[in-house]
């Protein structure tokens, strides 16, 4: 079976362990979100990548779901010394060294793709890790601080404002002019099922169907395309979905975010039991619904949403 999955970071890289352990004859390819991507020190860093490579690769950090397991900081205390920021980024020693291998060979005039796949040789995290494009799309953020709006890069808004100020807009700048990375439009074409796993639904599985031909390919591939949500009990699992909901004018409900996806592009979409209430709408809605457990408390929890999501894909195909 073919499996076709957006991902973006934690959520999506955690539920990944999930489809791992629940498909593991699966050829899973994973699209990933590089709107979050920032240059930093010279170097492009790209966080939902390396989370999923470092999470199914097992280096990450555990607890916070991404950057490496026993870091240090020694870079970042020397860049500091020198007074040459940011510092709200936490960048660590083992870290750069993904970032260094990454921006040389993007110098030397290899696409992000074939970098991912050069990275992900060391990694090997058992999927097809394939950035959602090759060219550059970075999302940023309008947001109004001492009475002025002005856009600031995802990372600032989300790490060094923990996303504390309202957002007005979220934009991911370039995608208009990107094109879907090679082998992402082959794989949606060939899959047998796609899912939207519970990451970020604007900013980024949002930022993946902001690519030209992606949100177009998926509705057209003819094949079940079941999500996960990311809300529960109107709030977001991890992280603050709801502030960049709120952006785009989405309720922080498990059915506002099916329907902000629409029946055009979700056949199934699975709740957690406290939204059980929300089954009816969203089924009227023309998506088919489920309610389970979808705390992502552990391998096993994963495991079985995982089972599922694919359990909702066959149904939906039948
Ligand atoms: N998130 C934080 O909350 N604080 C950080 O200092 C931080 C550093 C960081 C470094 C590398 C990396 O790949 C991710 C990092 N993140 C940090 C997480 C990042 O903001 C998120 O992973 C995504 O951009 C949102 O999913």
């Amino acid at each position: 079976m073919r499996i076709v999955v957006l991902a973006g970071g934690i959520g999506g890289a955690r539920f990944l362990r999930g489809l791992l352990a629940a498909a593991p004859e699966a050829e899973i390819t994973v699209i990933g979100n590089t709107g979050d991507d920032i240059h930093l020190f010279g170097l492009k860093v790209c966080p939902d990548l390396d989370t999923v490579m470092y999470t199914l690769g097992g280096g990450i950090h555990e607890e916070q779901g991404w950057g490496r397991a026993d870091e240090t900081f020694t870079v970042k205390e020397e860049l500091a010394a020198y007074g040459v920021g940011p510092e709200w980024f936490g960048l660590g020693d083992r870290d750069f060294a993904t970032h260094i291998v990454r921006t040389q060979m993007l110098a030397a005039g290899y696409p992000l793709s074939a970098v991912t796949e050069a990275l992900c040789a060391r990694w090997k995290p058992g999927v097809r890790l394939i950035p959602m494009s090759d060219d550059r799309v970075e999302t940023h953020v309008l947001v109004e601080t001492d009475g002025e709006r002005k856009a600031i890069h995802f990372q600032e808004y989300w790490v060094r404002l923990r996303a504390a100020v309202p957002a007005h807009a979220v934009v991911p700048v370039g995608a208009e002019a990107a094109k879907p990375a090679p082998g992402v439009l082959e794989a949606i074409a060939a899959a047998d099922v796609i899912v939207f796993p519970p990451s970020n639904p604007v900013v980024s599985i949002g930022t993946i169907l902001a690519v030209p031909g992606v949100r177009e390919a998926i509705a057209e591939a003819g094949v079940p395309v079941v999500g996960l949500s990311p809300i529960v009990g109107d709030a977001p699992v991890r992280g603050m979905a709801d502030k960049v909901l709120a952006a785009v004018g989405v309720e922080s409900t498990a059915a506002a975010v099916a329907a902000h996806y629409g029946s055009g592009l979700l056949d199934g979409w699975l709740v957690d039991t406290v939204d059980e209430g929300a089954v009816p709408q969203i089924e009227a809605a023309g998506i088919r619904c489920r309610a389970i457990p979808l705390l992502m408390t552990d391998l096993d929890a994963t495991t079985r949403m995982a089972r599922e999501a694919l359990a909702l894909a066959e149904e939906v195909r039948a």
